[in-house]
């Protein structure tokens, strides 16, 4: 039995986790939970899979938590978060947080030697090089859920990281794939909301109609697999069926693919190295026909480029890229900016931004702050 714990668990992966989870009983038990607001899911979770400790965002819930149910440890707020990322017992920490607020617990979970399934990748866009060696240091693993970069780690099997000459991250191009800057102008919220392909949470699908989520996931890639980003290129693939690919330097190419269900991805990461079975679709060729590939256009889809740029340049850059992008996704969403002022305003910020070096978790989370309180 492989011990679970899930921060975000009422989200888009931590249910679909926990789905798993439910299908496969003799294989794992659930340890710790935690999740934002939506305690009523939560409630039905700590019902289903008997967790010994939770956290919710809020002092009142975590009471009313506790009255309910006697023999659960209940905590609260961010430094709950944090306890729970360091004293859960379990063998797989699954974080699917969502944003920079991830990182905190991540560097927890590793410092008190937890492996990680890692869905979270602002961990990595913000934290990068600093999380990496931490991760090294203390032993621990970080099993990638991206879909993307689970599939590289899927094409590494039985390779050398050290053969690697290029990797494809593969794009669906999002909702507006084709549209001119002018069209990009006029998109509505509902619009960006609904991806052709993939269901996600509303930060991760908003990222995927401005193409900045396979901007975060090139960083993400940077990271997890020691490549520098002139090697990382990315192909619009409106199909999501290749999730990814490996080119080693003998220019033979490995590929994972799939149908586009993220509980493919969380699986390989929660059970690896096996596999178990799933009722995901399989793939049906002859009804596709085809596979297709085209450049993004990053003249449209400014946040591409500025995430290249931000990881060239290094240091605060991708921390700045980061916080800047959180922000304005927020306001768009709460119908305070266009949709295009996303990406204007991220290029603004990175323009008037003075880069620092960053040394520590504290370097990274000032940074933020700063970033955070111009744009809010
Ligand atoms: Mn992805």
């Amino acid at each position: 039995m492989k011990k679970i714990s899930i921060l975000g668990s009422t989200g888009s992966i931590g249910t679909q986790a926990l789905d798993i989870i439910s299908k496969n009983r003799d294989k794992f038990t659930v340890k710790a939970l935690t999740c934002g607001k939506r305690v009523e899911v939560l409630t039905k979770q700590i019902e289903a899979f008997n967790p010994d400790l939770v956290c919710v965002e809020e002092e009142r819930d975590a009471i009313k938590l506790k009255k309910r149910f006697r023999r659960l440890e209940v905590l609260w707020g961010e430094s709950g978060l944090k306890e729970v990322a360091s004293k859960a017992e379990c063998d797989i920490l699954l974080n699917s947080l969502v944003g920079m607020r991830g990182l905190v617990p991540t560097y927890e979970a590793i410092k008190s030697g937890k492996n990680i399934a890692l869905a979270n990748k602002e961990t990595l866009v913000t934290g990068g090089k600093f999380i990496i060696d931490e991760a090294k240091k203390n032993g621990v693993k970080i099993l990638p859920v991206d879909s993307e970069h689970s599939a590289i780690f899927q094409a590494l099997q039985g390779n050398s990281e050290k053969d690697i000459k290029r990797i494809y991250l593969t794009a669906s191009g999002g909702p507006f794939r084709g549209y001119t800057l002018k069209e990009l102008e006029g998109v509505t919220l509902e619009q960006a909301l609904r991806h052709p392909n993939w269901s996600m949470g509303s930060k991760i699908t908003i990222d995927s109609a401005t193409m900045m989520n396979k901007g975060l996931e090139v960083i993400e890639a940077r990271w997890l697999f020691d490549i520098e980003p002139e090697y990382i290129d990315v192909i619009v693939h409106k199909e999501s069926i290749i999730h990814s690919m490996v080119e080693y330097k003998d220019h033979s190419i490995i590929a994972q693919l799939g149908a586009p269900d993220m509980r493919v991805p969380i699986s390989y990461a929660l059970t690896y190295p096996e596999r178990i079975r799933n009722d995901v679709p399989t793939v049906d060729f002859f009804s596709l026909g085809s596979l297709t590939f085209e450049k993004a256009d990053t003249k449209v889809f400014r946040c591409l480029d500025l995430a290249y740029e931000a990881i060239k340049k290094g240091k605060s850059y991708p921390v700045v890229l980061n916080a800047a992008n959180e922000v304005l996704v927020q306001q768009f969403i709460e119908g305070k900016i266009s949709f295009i002022d996303i990406q204007r305003t991220i290029e603004r910020v990175m323009e008037e931004h003075v880069a620092v070096n960053i040394i520590g978790l504290s370097d990274i989370l000032s940074i933020d702050q700063e970033i955070r309180g111009k744009l809010e």
